[in-house]
């Protein structure tokens, strides 16, 4: 566990990484897959969203949000990435949509740093893309690793 600071920067460095941005979505999507039947469906969806606490926690401060709104927001959110209305998202449909998605953290975050705090069991894209900065740093200056 570690303290890292990122802005929008770090945040499309991760996305545009085709490679490690490929594999880190697959590796999510199988994780969320919790029935292995290739999809996902709306609550494997939404506990995907919850764990990402993305909608939960705006920059770091927690908000409270009333249940039915949550499934009002998570609903809109299934259906936006069900891109072709088949009531389940492929690994394409979800790549896509994580996508946007960091894309417009980092349009949000801009060059507005935010810290953030790396905990071991923290699961979220930010979580890696911060790593991704954290090992950057450590190649710059290999005597601090
Ligand atoms: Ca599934």
């Amino acid at each position: 566990m570690g303290v890292v600071i990122i802005d929008g920067s770090t945040v499309k460095a991760f996305v545009k990484d085709e490679e490690q941005f490929k594999k880190s979505v697959e590796e999510r999507f199988a994780a969320l897959d919790i029935n292995n039947d290739g999809v996902l469906s709306r609550s494997e969806l939404r506990k995907a969203f919850e764990s990402m606490r993305l909608l939960e926690a705006h920059f770091g401060v927690d908000v409270v949000t009333p249940p039915e709104q949550l499934t009002k927001l998570y609903d809109s959110i299934f259906d936006k990435f069900d891109c072709d209305s088949s009531g389940s998202v492929d690994l394409d449909e979800f790549r896509t949509q994580m996508k946007e998605i960091m894309l417009a953290i980092a349009d949000g975050l801009g060059s507005c740093p935010i810290q953030m705090v790396l905990e071991d069991d923290d699961p979220s894209f930010l979580k890696q893309a911060a790593e991704l900065e954290d090992s950057k740093l450590h190649k710059d200056n290999p005597s601090s690793s």
